[in-house]
């Protein structure tokens, strides 16, 4: 395992249908994200927050992709900066800020990689397109994205795409799939593990399926933790709470089966709301699961 982390904080929320996500990178870093780490062994870095415009001092111009220009202007960044830390040899740690940072992420990190895996985690297929989206909202789109299905603009960050392939990545935890997203999962034949194949396997076969999965026919692995795939019992301090989620035992669980599987090459944990939060739980849950999924023994 890399022992060299770099991250990055993004406070984003535009992406989102409502505000309090931009607060998610001071919330987990005043959880001690840093300090955890280390006691793992690890060198981190910390980079600190990109410069992210905040939703009030602009105009929603396209109710189907609302505030795509910023979107993709603080994307463009942090694909660029993923893929620095790449460059060096480092892991890149990325903390949001609402979903729609992946399409930055994956885009850096892809990069690098000709055939990047990516573990999934969310309540949300985050894979609709401006046409099947309800909302508008891009934290909806980030997967569409990546596999090179949106908004020219988005799908085209750093001149390729798309970034990943359909049989390459696995989502786990989902429970709340639009129309359009079940149809283009079904289309493109990709891997899902909803709630039902969680309780009906288990956990441990589910992961234990998905790593295989993942690791088949590629050279790295992208792990995307929206915090929202936790049951809001556990994690209530998420945008969009689902009940009938993942418990924090499973997802220490999850968690550490990919450490022990030393597949990571990036994370990102998104989407903790601390205006919804009581008293910082649900940053110091997301941390709690950074550190399991990057090593931290239990004895
Ligand atoms: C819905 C949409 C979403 C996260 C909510 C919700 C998407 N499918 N993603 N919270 N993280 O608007 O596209
Ligand atoms: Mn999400
Ligand atoms: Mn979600
Ligand atoms: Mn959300």
């Amino acid at each position: 395992m890399n022992k060299d982390i770099t991250i990055i904080g993004v406070p984003l929320d535009l992406g989102a249908g409502r505000r309090g996500v931009d607060m998610g990178p001071s919330a987990i870093r005043y959880a001690n994200v840093k300090d955890r780490l280390e006691k793992s062994g690890y060198h981190v870095l910390d980079l600190g927050n990109l410069n992210v415009p905040t939703p009030e001092t602009y105009k929603i111009e396209n109710q189907k992709l609302k505030y795509l220009k910023e979107v993709t202007a603080i994307n463009k960044i942090l694909a660029e900066q993923v893929s620095k830390i790449m460059q060096k040899g480092r892991f890149p740690l990325v903390l949001g800020g609402d979903h729609s940072i992946a399409i930055g992420t994956i885009a850096g990190v892809s990069k690098h990689k000709k055939n990047l895996g990516v573990i999934w985690f969310d309540a949300h297929g985050d894979i609709n397109t401006p046409e099947t989206s309800p909302s508008g909202n891009i934290h909806g789109m980030p997967l569409a994205v990546s596999l090179g299905e949106g908004h020219p603009d988005l799908t085209q960050i750093l001149n390729f795409s798309p970034k990943i392939k359909s049989e390459n990545i696995v989502l786990i935890g989902a429970r709340d799939l639009d129309k359009g997203e079940r149809n283009f999962i079904k289309e493109r034949g990709i891997r899902v593990y909803t709630m039902h194949e969680i309780d009906r396997l288990g956990m441990a076969q589910v992961v234990e399926e998905a790593i295989y999965y993942v690791t088949k026919n590629t050279d790295g692995v992208h792990l995307s933790l929206d915090l929202d795939g936790l049951d809001p019992n556990d994690a209530p301090g998420v945008g969009t709470p689902v009940t009938g989620g993942i418990t924090y035992r499973e997802g220490h669980l999850a968690m550490e089966m990919i450490a022990e599987a030393n597949i990571l090459i990036s994370a990102e944990f998104v989407e903790v709301n601390p205006i919804l939060d009581e008293r910082n739980k649900t940053a110091h849950i997301a941390v709690g699961l950074m550190a399991s999924a990057l090593g931290e023994k239990l004895l």
